[in-house]
């Protein structure tokens, strides 16, 4: 399992193999960001973000590299159903499907500018992009706002409708909706009321599905609320200047 709020005592032998990086060997305390770009491995690695200290999977074969992914769905062997604690310190694997924690991602993004890539596939095997050049978290006394910057892609924008509101729990209702949209759909997110995209909630083998509630993984821009994806990954990189 992933390590949680300071214990840097339990967590090395646990974490050994899967940071097999050169550029960890030797180093006392791990780096704050994934690798920059061009000399090392995609894989998981052990990022010290101030006390925190968390396992992330660093994506270093796309678009120069340097990324961070905070989020990834691609076999439903993962419940994204789930708390507030889970969504604020994270859970799953950082090598299969996984949610860094809004905790984490709100420490990274709030040490300087970033960047966000979200990759969609579907079940025919087409993809889609979404970037935005900026993004980050507000802090927990103000529910993890989301703060993006401008939109290009191929996928559509089924972000930015997101945009400045606070994440939702199915225990912390803080959407704009007289329901609880958490608990329709099924994951946590940044609701309105209630969304445009959910790549937290359940992963509906196939695409299309049919359901009381809109539930699965979706981007409603690129195939619609009803379609559940394939594949989704959100990924985040230092901005460059
Ligand atoms: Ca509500």
């Amino acid at each position: 399992m992933r390590e949680r709020e300071g214990s840097e005592e339990e967590d090395s032998s646990e974490e050994e193999d899967s940071c097999s990086a050169e550029e960890l060997v030797g180093l006392a305390v791990p780096p704050s960001l994934c690798p920059q770009a061009g000399h090392s491995q995609s894989g998981v690695y052990e990022l010290q973000l101030g006390r925190l200290q968390v396992s992330a999977w660093c994506e270093q074969q796309l678009e120069g590299g340097g990324w961070t992914v905070i989020q990834r769905r691609q076999d439903g062997s993962v419940n994204f159903f789930t708390t507030w604690q889970h969504y604020k310190v994270g859970f799953g694997r950082p090598d299969g499907e996984y949610w860094l924690g809004l905790e984490p991602v709100h420490q990274l993004t709030s040490r300087g500018d970033h960047e966000l890539l979200v990759l969609l596939e579907d079940w025919g095997g087409r993809g889609a992009r979404a970037h935005y050049d900026s993004f980050s978290l507000e802090p927990e006394s103000d529910h993890y706002r989301l703060r993006l910057g401008q939109y290009h892609g191929d996928a559509g924008d089924s972000l930015s409708w997101h945009n400045d509101k606070p994440f939702s729990t199915v225990d912390r209702d803080r959407d704009s909706y007289s329901g609880n949209c958490a608990l329709y759909q099924r994951g946590g997110w940044w609701y309105h009321a209630c969304a445009h995209s959910n790549l937290n909630g359940v992963w509906h083998r196939g695409g299309h599905y049919r359901n009381r509630y809109q539930d699965g993984v979706y981007w409603a821009e690129f195939r619609g609320g009803a379609y559940s994806l394939k594949k989704a990954a959100m990924l985040i990189r230092p901005a460059r200047p």
